[in-house]
């Protein structure tokens, strides 16, 4: 195949909030570092307007990024653009979990990690040598990995274009939640990139504030406690507003760190409680343990370092009962966290949670991949009907995004910071929860559905 030019695609869903999509398209900007400098390569993001496919001939070579709540459109993008006589490959997270599915309508399926297949397919295409699949899971060293080339910096318009710009510290989690796919695509070998290579991509890219896409950044405190060291001493020297980054409770055990990670610009850690109910135990995989009384305690000992806390809630487990929604609001009001998030449990491909619910016939039949988005039902839950916990997520959410409640926990937060940082502050004092009132609203919900909050929570009947 004779490339002129290669084309990564995001596909949309979000789009444009006030101008700009949410974040930016980091895996495509990755990925495109590792396309030679001979070939032209360019990033089209579907959340920043629609795909300019006219441009797609028989010498592009398509690659699009996919999570299962977009593969369907993903396969949309893939059939117009195999028409058009393009070859096109797809990566990322739904490749991986279900590669026997794209396989069936992409010319190519990568699975697992790119760094090293993506130039390998760049290579066999030129030479007419795809193959159908490359899996990649060595989870090799990130050393000098897809460095961010000063093309694909100046060709992504980040500061333009983007509310919020990602980044990747470290890779991977040792843990083994039975419901977690992040393990199946990022690896269970945590693995650190050099500190100079995240220093020198923060200053080359000019940003001033990032999330990171690391799954467990927190579990490095005690694993890696060296390595948090230097690359705290490294941050702690650059002009940054804030990042925030995902971590587990136990960072609560770890006062000198967390100290240091203030004095690095840390912002906010998301931290997974995933459920105020003890009898969920064994579906938290180890770093939780359902007792309110250490999810405060660790939440006032990062408060304590002046660093902000975004709690994560997984509501639908087979422990949950339907006094759960009303339970989690609670502790969720008397906690001053400074952002919150809920999501329904989501049976993702490629999990022991999906095997088990297969096996125990609990998965609801027809429901598309795009309805994978956490804020839909999708299988039976063991101690509730499926309406009673779409009605518990639709009333804790109102709750807890209704306009005067992000006010409060917003400015609470901002309040946490000296007076004179109110301003660089502001704007990821409310994002966060703005951000989740925003993913809330794909759900299908009744028409006459608005952002009050609304009365007390009534699910008897049993519906
Ligand atoms: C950062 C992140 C986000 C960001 C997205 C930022 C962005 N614009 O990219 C935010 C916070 C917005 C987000 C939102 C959501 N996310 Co998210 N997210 C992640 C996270 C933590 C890291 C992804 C990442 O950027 N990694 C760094 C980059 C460099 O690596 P990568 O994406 O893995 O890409 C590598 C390979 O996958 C591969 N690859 C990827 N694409 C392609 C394409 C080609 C052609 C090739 C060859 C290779 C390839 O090569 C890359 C280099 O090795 C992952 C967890 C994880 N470990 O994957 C979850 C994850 C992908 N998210 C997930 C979910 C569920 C969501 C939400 C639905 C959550 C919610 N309730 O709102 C939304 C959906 C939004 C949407 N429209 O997609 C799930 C997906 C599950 C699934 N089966 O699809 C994951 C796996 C986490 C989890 N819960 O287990 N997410
Ligand atoms: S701790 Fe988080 S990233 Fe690690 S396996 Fe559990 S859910 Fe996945």
């Amino acid at each position: 195949m004779d490339i002129q030019k290669i084309v990564l695609i995001w596909p949309g869903r979000e789009g444009r909030i006030f101008g700009k999509a949410p974040g930016s398209p980091y895996t495509l900007m990755r990925l495109a570092s590792l396309v030679p400098d001979e070939i032209p390569v360019e990033i089209w993001d579907e959340d920043l307007g629609a795909l300019p496919m006219h441009r797609v001939d028989a010498r592009t070579l398509v690659g699009i990024t996919s999570k299962t709540l977009t593969i369907e459109r993903a396969q949309k993008i893939a059939m117009d653009a195999r028409a058009r006589g393009a070859r096109v490959v797809i990566g990322g997270t739904h490749a991986t979990l279900s590669p026997e599915e794209v396989t069936q309508w992409a010319d190519v399926t990568a699975v697992g990690e790119g760094y090293y297949t993506w130039p390998q397919i760049i290579r066999d295409a030129m030479n007419d040598r795809l193959q159908k699949v490359y899996t990649d899971e060595s989870w090799a060293n990130l050393a000098g990995v897809a460095t961010l080339s000063d093309r694909v910096i100046a060709m992504t318009h980040e500061h333009r274009d983007y509310w919020t710009p990602f980044m990747e510290i470290t890779r991977g989690c040792p843990r083994d939640c039975h419901f977690c796919t992040a393990i199946r695509v990022s690896g269970k070998i945590m693995r650190h990139r050099p500190i100079d290579e995240v220093v020198d991509e923060i200053e080359r890219r000019r940003i001033k504030r990032f999330f990171l896409t690391d799954d467990n950044f927190g579990l490095n405190f005690r694993t890696a406690p060296d390595y948090i060291v230097k690359l705290f001493d490294a941050l702690a020297k650059l002009n940054l507003n804030g990042w925030t980054a995902q971590a587990e409770m136990m960072v609560g055990n770890f006062p000198e760190l967390l100290a240091m990670a203030r004095r690095a610009h840390l912002d906010k850690f998301f931290i997974g409680f995933e459920s105020i109910n003890a009898d969920n135990r064994r579906d938290l995989g180890g770093k939780s343990k359902g007792g309110i009384e250490e999810y405060k305690r660790v939440i006032n000992t990062v408060h304590a370092h002046g660093i902000g806390v975004v709690g994560l809630f997984v509501l639908g487990l087979d422990g949950d009962t339907p006094d759960v929604f009303e339970n989690t609001w609670n502790f969720v009001r008397a906690s001053e966290l400074d952002a919150v998030s809920f999501t329904i449990m989501t049976p993702y491909p490629g999990t022991e949670l999906r095997r088990e619910y297969v096996e125990q016939g609990r998965l609801l039949p027809n429901i598309s991949w795009d309805k994978y988005d956490t804020a839909h039902v999708v299988f039976q839950p063991k101690h509730m009907s499926v309406e009673q916990l779409r009605r518990g997520y639709d009333w804790i959410c109102r709750r807890a995004y209704a306009s005067l409640e992000i006010a409060a926990r917003g400015a609470r937060a901002l309040r946490r910071h000296p007076l004179h940082q109110y301003q660089r502050r502001a704007f990821s004092s409310f994002s966060t929860d703005v951000a989740y009132r925003q993913t809330v609203s794909y759900r299908d919900r009744e028409p006459d559905f608005r952002w009050r909050t609304p009365a007390r929570l009534n699910l008897t009947p049993q519906l």
